[in-house]
């Protein structure tokens, strides 16, 4: 859990506040150009479908996220546990939330996190959205530049099946992102 350091004096607090920035950053719209064609990430695994499959551009030692949407399209539960990718040291599927804080004079205001996504599970038939300012996979400690128009493989893994892979695009600021349905 992640929450806003009240000094940024040790390394350690500010890495975390380098987290919750690129948190803050991710949590935005990219409004920008309407649909075009353009490679959507997605691929379809028995009774998994991933789609719109995108992610942010980063840069080496430094944080990015992923998006999609996931569909369960068996007739068992399906529970993603995990993703892993070469592009970054540590993969997490994270949730950003607003949270009301109190402050010293008692006024509200509001915090913006990211926490730990818990269990995700998906009935028959359920579509799961990673989207910016809900769920995102988090990539933390890039071990390369991500910039637009790149292309990176992320590994998701569900419980009780084979991993699957996918090619994600990495789109640039300002660009739309890939709707579901269209295309793979
Ligand atoms: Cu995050």
């Amino acid at each position: 859990m992640i929450t806003v350091p009240p000094q940024l004096g040790s390394p350690p607090a500010r890495f975390l506040a380098g987290l919750l920035l690129a948190c803050l950053a991710l949590a935005g719209g990219t409004g920008g150009v309407a649909a075009e064609a353009r490679p959507a990430g997605g691929v379809e695994a028995g009774s998994v479908a991933i789609e719109a499959a995108w992610a942010r551009p980063g840069f080496p030692g430094g944080t990015s996220a992923v998006y999609m949407v996931v569909t369960n399209r068996g007739e068992e539960p399906l529970r993603l546990v995990g993703a892993q990718t070469a592009v970054a040291q540590e993969t997490h599927l994270h949730r950003t939330v607003l949270e009301e804080r109190a402050g010293a004079g008692g006024e509200t205001h509001q915090v913006m996190r990211m926490e730990d996504a818990g269990l995700l599970e998906l009935a028959p038939g359920e579509r799961l959205l990673f989207e910016p300012g809900g769920l995102h996979v988090m990539l933390v400690h890039l071990t390369q530049a991500l910039s637009g128009g790149d292309r990176f493989e992320l590994t998701l893994l569900f419980d009780g099946l084979d991993p699957i892979t996918l090619a994600v695009p990495v789109l640039s600021p300002g660009e739309a992102p890939p709707a579901p349905g269209s295309g793979l």
